[in-house]
């Protein structure tokens, strides 16, 4: 399976990540109390949605173990607090083992966050389906 770090566009986007994470992680999280210069560097919709990915997982990750990684236990974790809707709507008992199994592409028993941003796209391109079928069915 190709992971994404295989992918030229992560290559082509790792030659301009540097300076770009550094002022992604350095704006400010906390938009209640935005002095009027801070407004300047205030992350647009998806910089902010790339910041909350990137956090949530370490906020996990950093539990147990590689804190760059999430072990079973941390995986778990994760999708039940932050996807819980996902993971109740899902009878299987093995739901957990299994995304862990199809998420590690480098059988290492860990998901580190390549291989987490996967499920965090196929979920995400599932609702767009759904969102557009709505639409379609709305005639629109
Ligand atoms: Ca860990
Ligand atoms: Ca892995």
């Amino acid at each position: 399976m190709k992971t994404l770090s295989d992918s030229n566009l992560v290559s082509v986007c790792g030659v301009l990540s540097k300076e770009y994470a550094f002022r992604l992680c350095r704006r400010p999280l906390d938009f209640g109390c935005l002095s009027p210069q801070s407004l300047i560097t205030m992350p647009t919709q998806l910089e902010g949605a790339m910041d909350a990915l990137i956090r949530v997982f370490h906020n996990y990750s950093g539990n147990e173990g590689d804190k760059f990684k999430l072990n079973k236990g941390e995986l778990k974790q994760l999708l039940n607090s932050e996807l819980t809707d996902f993971l109740t709507s899902q009878k299987d008992p093995m739901l957990v083992e299994k995304i862990m199994n199809d998420l590690d592409s480098n059988k290492d028993n860990e998901v580190d966050f390549n291989e987490f941003v996967v499920l965090v796209a196929a979920l995400t391109v599932a609702c767009n389906d759904f969102f557009q079928e709505q639409q379609k069915n709305k005639g629109n």
